[in-house]
């Protein structure tokens, strides 16, 4: 996917302070956060959503996401993964975002 922005961002084409990476995985901070602390993980395999990602890749992907939020967040975090028009997806390659830094309200905007 030539064209997608978290792609070469996985690719280290466009470079990123990564606070997490491994063969498949990377985070690095939002660029528009939205609460002191705002990290997104990505798998480094051009997955669109949440429905096109495997139950293997993605229940590593999140046990991923919770550690990194446990270690950077201790006083708590939620984890969002936008997916479609209606939910907010801007960005079409799987994302999660780590949020938190702050107490979080409900419901969600
Ligand atoms: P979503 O709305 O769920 O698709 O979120 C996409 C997020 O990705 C949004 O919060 C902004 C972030 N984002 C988009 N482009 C870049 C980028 O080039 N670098 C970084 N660090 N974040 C980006």
């Amino acid at each position: 996917m030539s064209e997608c922005i978290f792609c070469k961002i996985a690719a280290h084409q466009i470079p990123v302070k990564a606070v997490y990476e491994d063969e498949h995985s990377i985070a690095f901070a939002d660029v528009n956060p939205q609460s002191p602390t705002h990290l997104l993980l990505i798998p480094k395999q051009h997955i669109a959503n949440v429905n096109a990602g495997s139950a293997e890749m993605l229940g590593h992907l999140l046990k991923k996401a919770a550690n990194l939020a446990e270690r950077e967040l201790p006083d708590g975090f939620r984890l969002v993964i936008n997916t479609g028009g209606d939910g907010g997806q801007t960005v079409h390659h799987l994302h999660l975002h780590i949020l938190g830094g702050r107490p979080m309200t409900w419901p969600p905007g």
